[in-house]
């Protein structure tokens, strides 16, 4: 069952989704560098590139936020690859310094045009950010549309990956958001999670 809210003008805002008996999936328009829980068990995910030293976009403004405390924190991660710190599809974990939120999981999404299996490596993306977020007991966790701006993943295609990924974790948080910037790519996932929901 789905609760909408709804701001003054009378747009939907927030969906809400049940995971499971203890957890829950929510939808919401807005700014992820402004979105936090309790400030100490929650993290932000950030769709940086495979150098994760900052760029423009979600990542471009994660790092205003956060401060320079947070380029100096990834650049603390080793190199796995000379200038790669985190390769597509995998994810990293730093502490969210002047943002909000407590944590920031930096996690790279596929160049969907150049990328020979796109949601394999979405799906990857998402579920190590899952994974990385679980072994630092994160309890709250909100992702941006991963790979949906610049790196040109269509936004349906996109939205399946995600809630099909964040489904095998529901029992892994209390809350798993979603929080997305466009009104288009909101309403897409609305739609999605009403779809797969249902089975
Ligand atoms: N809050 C929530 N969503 C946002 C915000 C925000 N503050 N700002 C943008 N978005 P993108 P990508 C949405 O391009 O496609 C960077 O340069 C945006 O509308 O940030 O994974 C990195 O360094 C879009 O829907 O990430 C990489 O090089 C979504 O976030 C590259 O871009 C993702 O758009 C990653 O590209």
């Amino acid at each position: 069952m789905e609760c909408i809210g709804r701001t003054s003008n009378g747009e939907s805002s927030v969906a809400r989704f049940p995971l499971s008996p203890s957890s829950s999936l929510v939808i919401q328009k807005g700014d992820i560098t402004k979105w936090s829980i309790d400030g100490s068990s929650d993290a932000i995910v950030n769709p940086a590139n495979e150098r994760m030293l900052g760029g423009g976009g979600a990542d471009g403004a994660i790092h205003m936020a956060a401060g320079p405390e947070l380029v100096q924190a990834c650049y603390s991660v080793p190199e796995v690859r000379p200038g790669i710190r985190c390769p597509t599809g995998e994810a990293r974990i730093t502490p969210g310094f002047r943002l909000p939120a407590s944590h920031v999981v930096h996690t790279v999404g596929p160049i969907y045009n150049s990328n020979s299996n796109p949601a394999a490596s979405l799906s990857s993306a998402y579920r190590n950010s899952l994974r990385v977020a679980k072994d630092k007991n994160i309890q709250y966790i909100a992702f941006p549309a991963i790979s949906c701006g610049v790196f040109g993943y269509p936004y349906d295609e996109a939205a399946t990956v995600a809630i099909s990924v964040v489904r095998e974790f529901r029992n892994e948080f209390k809350e798993i958001h979603f929080v997305l910037f466009l009104q288009d790519i909101y309403q897409v996932w609305v739609n999605k999670a009403n779809d797969l929901m249902k089975n």
